[in-house]
């Protein structure tokens, strides 16, 4: 596994120097600035790459952009309405300047309106660590209550209902006022804060478009990109929802190794793949994680690793972003899943046998606390997350150890 880290930009609180450090070998990050939908020229995507090989005393950091997360898909795209004809033709033409610039990798996603969604993005534990949180009677709080979005009462049953209106008569008007921010937070980039009309006036516009008509789009978008991207030597890698399960009436079609396969038959290329993302996924039960890496693991062209710990057994749960090998999913087991997964490609000659992972998120821990990094993106809790799946990858990998005898 090739160890990567996000990283936000030049704005970024965590430093190229800090991630050097943290033993990271290669970068993951996106030219945030550029409006969606326009194409990232090579003038722009070459200053990225100059920032990311220096290190803040100007000497040379040998650290390279490997991944794209995300090259962002539009809303137009994602509805089929506007200009996203012109949209697509930008994405196309962003990724001919990315394989120009020698980056192959590249993730986006196809959720609409929200990127992701927590209640909470500074949850305290026990131990004074904070992290970031979903929680089911906030968030219904919030859609019944705070937005008070036409249906939502159909999208939760009589005892939800009863614990959120209980939760709204509790929460103090700055609670409720957080709640509503950090809803909303999700959004790509994260750089600007929606205001609820903007949220009501953006799911108006999905009315009209149910799973399945979105996963045509999605379909129709990749008959598009992925042969390009297939000839360029690109791989894409598509982001699971976050959290795997619906919201806000809106609708979610990758939350499932099911959906998955069925965008994967539908434009079957290599180049057309996935982000495995542990902890998306994995805030669902019925998502068996090293058996999606068994079953789809030579189309996964990036990993996120993370860890959560589930609340309930339903497939809409409280969850909270727990230590890497802490929480519900077993990160041995995909560890060694995709170690597996790599001897495959090595031994079938794949170019690209080696998949980058990243340590996505960690608590914030430490001097984190003080230093208010991006959401999930903490200098320290990321570095203890990474330190502790490098022990675990070295370790499977070693030797004396089953694996590379059981590969073989
Ligand atoms: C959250 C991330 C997402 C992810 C995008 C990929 O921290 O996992 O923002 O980067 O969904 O397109």
């Amino acid at each position: 596994m090739r160890q990567t880290w996000r990283w936000f930009g030049p704005k970024d609180r965590v430093t190229i120097d800090d991630m050097l450090q943290a033993g990271v070998e290669g970068v993951v990050t996106a030219l945030h600035h550029v409006p969606t939908g326009a194409a990232w020229t090579p003038e722009l995507i070459e200053a990225r790459q100059t920032e990311i090989a220096t290190m803040a005393d100007g000497t040379p950091s040998g650290l390279r952009w490997e991944v794209v997360e995300s090259l962002p898909v539009s809303e137009d795209i994602k509805r089929q309405t506007g200009d996203w004809r012109d949209h697509i033709a930008n994405w196309k033409l962003s990724l001919r300047n990315l394989a120009s610039a020698g980056i192959e990798v590249i993730c986006y996603n196809f959720m609409p309106v929200l990127d992701w969604t927590r209640t909470d993005l500074a949850w305290r534990r026990p131990n004074g660590a904070t992290c970031m949180r979903f929680d089911l009677v906030d968030f219904a709080a919030f859609d019944l209550h705070i937005l008070r979005r036409p249906g939502a009462r159909d999208d939760f049953d009589e005892p939800l209902r009863e614990a959120a209106a209980q939760r709204f008569a509790d929460m103090s008007e700055a609670r409720q006022a957080q709640v509503a921010g950090n809803v909303v937070f999700g959004l790509p980039g994260a750089a600007e804060r929606m205001s609820l009309d903007d949220v009501r006036a953006h799911l108006a516009l999905y009315r009209d478009i149910d799973a399945e008509i979105l996963r045509r789009h999605l379909v129709d978008f990749l008959a598009e990109v992925a042969p390009l991207a297939q000839s360029l030597g690109l791989r894409l890698c598509c982001h699971p929802d976050d959290p795997p399960f619906g919201l806000l009436g809106l609708p979610r079609i990758l939350s499932t190794e099911a959906d998955y396969a069925a965008v994967m038959r539908a434009v079957d290329l290599p180049a057309n793949g996935i982000t495995l993302c542990t902890g998306s996924l994995g805030a669902r039960p019925d998502n068996d994680l090293p058996g999606m890496m068994r079953r789809l693991g030579d189309r996964v062209h990036f990993l996120h690793l993370r860890n959560v710990t589930l609340e309930g057994s339903d497939r809409r749960n409280s969850f909270y972003e727990a230590m890497h090998l802490e929480g519900s999913t077993d990160m041995v087991a995909m560890i060694a899943e995709v170690l597996w997964q790599e001897r495959r490609r090595q031994g079938s000659g794949r170019a690209d046998w080696s998949i980058p992972m990243r340590p996505d998120h960690g608590q914030d821990i430490l001097d984190d606390l003080g230093r208010k990094a991006q959401p999930g993106y903490p200098a320290i809790g990321r570095l203890k997350g990474l330190a502790e799946l490098r022990g675990i990858m070295t370790a499977l990998d070693h030797p004396m150890i089953g694996l590379r005898r059981g590969a073989a």
